[in-house]
């Protein structure tokens, strides 16, 4: 955001509409006052209000909006951030109110977007995201002033140009839509290409601490930092994992709750990889009082993405941050399954990876397979689908060991002379993950290659 201000940052102030139905966290303005900070904006000050429903004019009660008027001229307010959507008529009357700026939830996180996007792909989706946003209200603006100040058959010069930017917004949505679905069929092409080798997607809350994970697991080398929406694009890199061998997994970008329907749409081919992965992570951070709300919300943005019925490991980072040990059993207690990690000083590590790997190994099988020596289309098959472990040549046959994807197996069975369960096949005992003890990694990762990336980021 520009500054209005010689001496600093544009000043902020906080406002909330708790509804009845709204969960209230211990901290209302908490999440807000982050994404304000995100923004570049300084908070000054803050205000809720707990009302049965919005005030259809001015959001807020006329008390409330009165406060707000007044912290404006206490602090020489430039903007108030609301932790609601609001209409544009609602937006117009609390400028008039309180002679500040007013920008509600989505405008905001879609500025934040907007600011940090570095890729083409993530600058087109945020374009769109922010179109779409604007395009209603572009409208609605023009409704308002036909009935207000002009009558029946008289077309004002204002009105024309409102329709000359409506029609101009409405052809740039379009190519938009067209370009992005270009780069979604084209991602989504070679995501699926790299069928060979298993991906584990990480996904999970913004500021959760997925990139630092990441870093932690594979010595990525990818931005984290303390604020919000720090990731917006896809970065893949291999993992090896002991035990198992090559894995992909990918970093990208934060989720929050409430995020707009059209932002969740438009970045659908930077989450390509999580909608094609084998496995994902879900890093939740247990230290947030938070984590619960934060935790649905995901949950429910991956439905919106259509990603469903995938083997989903919950991850519990920042257990270090945690001062009352009753907190992170309050989390066990709802999520026995969940992993207790953290990436910051590598807690936990080493009992996550052997749980991913275990989780893999239940869609794979370790299988000794005879292919006949002219049967090169089967040998061909299993190198392209399976990680070949050994070959064996006899005089009629090659008995290859292999591991194969569960759902590869049926062509197998049809042209190989025999298959059999490897022996000697590799242990998955998990065992339990001990939070008081440290763990340090052996060995995590090989040098770390970048093997894709949603496009090349600007340095
Ligand atoms: N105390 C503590 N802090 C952590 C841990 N992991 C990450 N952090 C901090 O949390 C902040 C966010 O970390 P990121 O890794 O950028 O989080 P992210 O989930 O990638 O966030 P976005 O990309 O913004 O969605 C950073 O300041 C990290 O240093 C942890 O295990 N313990
Ligand atoms: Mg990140």
């Amino acid at each position: 955001m520009i500054s209005l201000h010689d001496d600093g940052p544009e000043r902020s102030i906080l406002a909330r509409l708790i509804l009845p139905k709204s969960t209230v966290e211990d901290d209302p303005l908490e999440e807000l006052h982050g994404l304000a900070a995100t923004a570049g904006t300084q908070v000054v000050d803050e205000l809720t209000q707990k009302r049965g429903t919005p005030d259809h004019s001015t959001y807020l009660g006329k008390g409330k909006v009165e406060e707000l008027r007044l912290m404006v001229e206490k602090y020489e307010a430039d903007v108030i951030f609301f932790d609601n959507d609001l209409n544009p008529a609602q937006v117009r009357n609390l400028e008039t109110a309180t002679k500040a700026k007013v920008i509600d939830r989505t405008e905001l996180i879609l500025d934040i977007f907007a600011a940090g996007a570095r890729t083409h792909e993530s600058r087109l989706a945020v374009e769109l995201a922010q179109l779409e946003y604007s395009l209603p209200r572009l409208k609605r603006m023009w409704t308002h002033l036909s009935r207000q100040s002009m009558g029946v058959g008289m077309r004002g010069p204002g009105e024309k140009q409102l329709e000359v930017d409506r029609r101009l917004a409405q052809k740039r949505i379009h190519d938009l839509k067209e370009e992005l679905s270009r780069v979604e069929s084209r991602r989504e092409r070679q995501v699926a290409a790299r069928n060979d080798v298993p991906t584990i997607s990480l996904v999970g809350y913004t500021n959760a601490g997925k990139s630092t994970l990441m870093n932690a697991l594979t010595e990525a080398g990818v931005l984290a930092q303390d604020k919000l929406f720090a990731t917006l694009e896809t970065r893949t890199r291999r993992w090896h994992l002991p035990n198992w061998g090559h894995v992909l997994i990918s970093d990208t970008v934060g989720f929050i709750r409430d995020l707009p329907h059209s932002l969740v749409a438009s970045f659908k081919s930077t989450l390509e990889e999580t909608r094609q992965a084998d496995l994902l992570m879900h890093v939740a951070d247990a230290s947030s009082p938070n984590v619960f709300e934060q935790i649905t919300a995901v949950y429910k943005v991956l439905e919106e993405l259509g990603v469903r019925a995938k083997d989903t490991l919950l991850v519990l980072n920042k257990i270090d941050a945690i001062e009352n040990p009753q907190l992170l059993n309050r989390v066990l207690d709802r999520y026995p399954h969940a992993i207790p990690v953290s990436a910051k000083s590598k807690k936990g590590l080493q009992a996550l990876q052997e749980i991913v790997g275990e989780a893999l190994s239940r869609g794979f099988l370790d299988v000794e397979v005879d292919v006949a020596h002219h049967d090169g289309k089967l040998l061909s098959y299993l190198s392209a689908k399976g990680k070949i472990e050994s070959r064996d040549f006899g005089d009629s046959h090659v008995t290859v060991r292999v591991r194969m994807p569960a759902g590869a197996m049926g062509v197998v069975h049809q042209t190989a002379l025999r298959v059999a369960p490897t022996k000697l096949s590799l242990q998955n005992t998990v065992p339990t993950a001990d939070v008081a003890e440290t763990q340090e990694v052996p060995d995590v990762g090989d040098e770390p290659t970048d093997v894709s990336s949603t496009s090349s980021e600007v340095a």
